[in-house]
């Protein structure tokens, strides 16, 4: 966390922002108005510091030579972060990296933080905060639709749809605070506050499925398959993983802990739980088992019930089954390769007949978890945002509905006013502007140190 906000911020900072580990180059970067003068110290050549320019130089200690470097030098406000950045190029490797981050940092800079180099970005008005959101993203993408939503995001589609919102609310709400100084009877031409508000809802409407997307491409889902013992759980897990992960016995009981493993279904990340078979448990070790299994079903996103379909339903399948009414679950009726002795399931969750065994089936359950996982989510024009940011996105529609109530309701055109202004301050907040420390922190420090 970043402490003496207002020291630290002017410091000249470094970091090594490629990964660690055997590769063709290594990064050093450094920023801030000594970033120039510790380089020069460091490096053979001195003629450098040319805007955007690629040198070949050499990294020297105490006069000797260390490594052969490139060296570039990105001049204050038209860098990453706002201010003067230096970036050496080493070769890859972790000693080549340290060794001139070393030399670095004992010749004036700094360590930056987590996320610095960003935050300098934001704070410099360079970036705001849903695209430092997107820039997050961009590096913990896991599949391709996050990558576009990522770029997207970075790229400022977010902050430019944010921002016509706002103006929108801003136009409306000045309009009807002028009103509230008009002569009763009186109205300002052209003031639609009906059709305003309508039109301001219809944006926002469109707006959060696409964060809501983005938010479900970075984090994912979690899906627990739970179901009493010997239903096949575990070989449906190792049916949608694509490999033994868990162990498959005839005997009932055979999964104690849970065994979680994460796939990817049409680019939403998917977590992957397998449960302790739900029952009476005969020993102290398979009883936490069975107390883990519903802890895991009761805080999952998605549950899929697996239910041995050769058998009759038992009497706590339907039990367990009635439990999950209302939330997000998918009964796999499982063997459907033997007989069909389920019967009628009676459940308004969508019902699947599958085999973990030959595989029928999965394919179709690997659809309905996508399609239950990406339900009120734009995936394919995602946008990534934080929790924050889609509480303040959502928080804004419902204030501005309010505002709508507010307006054939009569309450009073300073409640509606003051709803709008709520609405904007909100989507201020999204775009971080006035971001208290405390946010910045909680924001930067998921950032990896050197970006
Ligand atoms: N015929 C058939 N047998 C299956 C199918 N799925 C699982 N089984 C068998 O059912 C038995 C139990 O399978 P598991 O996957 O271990 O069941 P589980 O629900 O994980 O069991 P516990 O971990 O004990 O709760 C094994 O003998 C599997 O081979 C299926 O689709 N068809
Ligand atoms: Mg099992």
């Amino acid at each position: 966390m970043i402490r003496n906000a207002e020291a630290q911020a002017t410091d000249t900072i470094a970091a090594i922002s490629t990964a660690l580990g055997e590769g063709a180059i290594a990064i050093v970067r450094i920023s801030g108005s000594d970033a120039v003068s510790v380089a020069r110290k460091i490096l053979a050549r001195q003629d450098f510091p040319e805007h955007g320019r690629m040198y070949l130089t050499t990294l020297l200690a105490d006069g000797e030579i260390v490594d052969r470097v490139m060296c570039v030098c990105f001049r204050s406000p038209k860098s990453y972060t706002g201010e003067d950045v230096i970036e050496i190029h080493t070769h890859g490797g972790i000693l080549a990296a340290r060794t001139c981050l070393e030399l670095v940092l004992s010749n004036g800079a700094r360590i930056a933080e987590p996320g610095e180099f960003t935050r300098r970005a934001f704070v410099s008005g360079h970036i705001d905060l849903s695209q430092a959101e997107g820039v997050l993203s961009a590096i913990t993408s896991r599949s391709n639709e996050a990558l576009r939503a990522a770029a997207r995001t970075l790229t400022g589609e977010l902050s430019r749809a944010v921002m016509m919102i706002h103006d929108d609310i801003l136009s409306l709400q000045g309009g009807i605070e002028i009103q509230l100084d008009f002569p009763e009877g009186e109205t300002v031409t052209g003031l639609d506050v009906a059709g305003g508000i309508g039109g301001i809802i219809s944006q926002l409407e469109a707006l959060i499925p696409r964060c809501s997307a983005g938010m479900l491409l970075s984090h994912g889902v979690n899906v627990v398959i739970a179901g009493r013992p010997n239903a096949g759980k575990s070989s449906l897990m190792n049916a949608l993983v694509g490999r033994k992960r868990a162990i498959v016995t005839e005997i009932p009981g055979t999964t104690r802990d849970i065994i979680s493993e994460s796939i990817i279904i049409g680019g939403v990340p998917v977590r992957l739980s397998d449960t302790a078979g739900l029952r009476e448990a005969g020993d102290i070790v398979e009883a936490e088992g069975v107390r883990l299994a519903f802890e895991a079903m009761n805080g999952s996103d998605i549950c899929v019930y697996v239910a041995d379909g050769s058998r009759e339903l038992a009497d706590d399948d339907r039990e367990y089954i009635r439990g999950l009414e209302g939330r997000r679950a998918i009964v796999a009726v499982n063997k459907s390769d033997l007989q069909d002795m389920a019967g009628d399931i009676g459940t308004s969750c969508p019902v699947l007949h599958l085999s973990a065994k030959t595989g029928a089936g999965i394919d179709d359950l690997r659809r309905e978890i996508y399609s239950m996982a990406v339900k009120d989510c734009a995936v394919s024009s995602g946008l990534n945002v934080s929790a924050f940011q889609l509480g303040e996105l959502r928080g804004a529609l419902s204030d501005v509905r309010e505002a709508g109530e507010s307006a054939v309701s009569f309450a009073g055109e300073d409640v509606t006013a003051g709803l709008l202004g709520s609405a904007r301050m909100r989507l201020l907040r999204v775009l971080g502007t006035d971001a208290g420390d405390e946010l910045l922190d909680s924001m930067f420090s998921r950032f990896c140190v050197g970006k």
